[in-house]
């Protein structure tokens, strides 16, 4: 077999041979490969490296992403999905959506929701009886909502539906969580409680771009780095796994993303050493402009996706898994970064608030079936791997799934009675 230095244009023969060895990538070797003009090199590089990772194999998951509100104090200048709490608005929001606070009888505005505890179980039953493994839960952060709702909402989700993995709240949620707990709880304190209620894991999202010019300009009001961080670092102590994203093609520069890389390896490094769990999968998000703040900016081409997907498999030696998200990458082109250093593409998903492409149907269903992601990744030359969680193998039957390697874990299509 050719080495991977004679497969690769000759400019980036010395990065190929880091590659090759194993070595760590700088700032600088990822700055000339995003810049490359040798894409194909680039692709072929990535491929590379996710084929020494994971063979053939590219994962997915059967979950559901729900979202508990889109009210939320911060104004992102990127988000499309939150709204301004206004005096009297939190009440039930949209139509047949049921009130959790009766404080107000004034109508909300019609494209505001905040969704009940027993609405979030329905939502939970719903993605269960349908074969979900996960259900990945994020919201806006709502002034109002006490600390005790979530807690509530993780138990009374896990006592409905034991075998669900609640992956929830990004770390900017629980830095809010901290806040507004009463008394005053730290990071470690609110991580525990959620834990004891049922939090599984925590998704990756809120990190946006690791600098203080782009976050001056994009998200001045949002916990920084420090903060992000801070929670990652502290549910790896305990034990709980995270993911992690990079929100990239509105204001920030190439630099800037590969410093943002650079960053979340250098905390990964330290959790492999240190801690009891650590980051299992980056998520890279391509910005999406629609009715955002900055609807301005073109957003990110295909290319320039697929270049940062690869540039974040290369630059990332120390995080197994690269996730493509179709939701927002497209399935289309999400089915090509699986030859880009890419291994995963997130999961059916079913219903995606955060963002929503231009033309669509006005709902937020964004559903694609476990057969569509088999097919896209068989044609992709990989070998569909359906996954939970935390990437252990997920094998079904008739009574149900199971997890490779579990004992005794059968009834998976069974949840409590409604
Ligand atoms: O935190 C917000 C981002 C994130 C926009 O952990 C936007 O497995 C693009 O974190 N264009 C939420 N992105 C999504 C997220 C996620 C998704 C899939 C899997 C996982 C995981 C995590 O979406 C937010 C924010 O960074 N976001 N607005 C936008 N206009």
């Amino acid at each position: 077999m050719k080495q991977l230095r004679d497969r690769v244009d000759v400019s980036l023969a010395d990065i190929a041979t880091r590659v090759e060895a194993g070595e760590r990538l700088s700032l600088e070797d990822g700055v000339r490969l995003y810049r490359t003009p040798h894409v194909h090199s680039l692709g072929a590089l990535a491929d590379a490296v996710r084929r020494r990772w994971h063979g053939d194999a590219a994962y997915y998951n059967v979950n559901r992403h729900i979202n508990y509100t889109n009210f939320c104090v911060l104004r992102c200048k990127f988000c499309s999905f939150y709204r301004p709490y206004e005096k009297g608005a939190g009440n039930g929001a949209a139509g047949a959506r049921l009130p959790i606070f009766g404080e107000s009888e004034a109508p909300a505005k019609p494209d505001t929701y905040e969704l009940s505890v027993d609405q979030m179980v329905a939502r939970a039953r719903e993605a269960h009886a349908a074969g979900a493994t996960e259900v990945h839960i994020v919201g806006g952060l709502h002034p109002k909502l006490p600390f005790s709702y979530y807690i509530e909402m993780c138990a009374a989700i896990r006592d409905a539906c034991p075998r669900i993995h609640i992956k929830a709240f990004t770390a900017i949620e629980i830095v809010h969580f901290t806040r507004i707990s009463k008394p005053r709880l730290s990071i470690r304190e609110v991580l525990e409680q959620l834990r004891a209620a049922g939090l599984g894991s925590l998704p990756g999202g809120g990190a946006e771009i690791f600098d203080d010019r782009v976050h001056d300009e994009a998200y001045k009001n949002k916990v920084g780095e420090q903060g992000w961080f801070d929670v990652h670092r502290t549910a790896h102590e305990l034990g709980m796994f995270t993911n992690a994203t990079m929100l990239y093609g509105h204001v920030e520069r190439p630099e800037e993303r590969i410093g943002h890389l650079i960053k979340l390896r250098e905390h990964q490094d330290v959790s492999l050493r240190e801690r009891a769990a650590h980051f299992n999968c980056c998520i890279p998000l391509s910005f999406v402009p629609e009715g955002s703040e900055l609807a301005s900016l073109p957003g990110p081409t295909g290319l320039d996706d697929l270049r940062t997907l690869a540039v974040s498999r290369l630059m990332l030696d120390n995080v197994p898994h690269i996730k493509a998200f179709w939701i927002m990458q497209s399935a289309k082109l999400a089915q090509v970064a699986l030859r880009w250093g890419c291994d995963d593409m997130d999961g059916t998903v079913v219903y995606y608030d955060i963002t929503k492409r231009e033309g669509g149907s006005g709902n937020t269903h964004q559903e694609l079936t476990v057969d569509r992601m088999q097919r896209l990744i068989l044609e992709a030359g990989c070998v569909p791997v359906e996954r939970d969680t935390l990437y252990r193998r997920v094998i079904r039957d008739e009574a149900g799934w199971r997890v490779e390697g579990e004992v005794g874990a059968v009834e998976a299509a069974v949840c409590s009675p409604v």
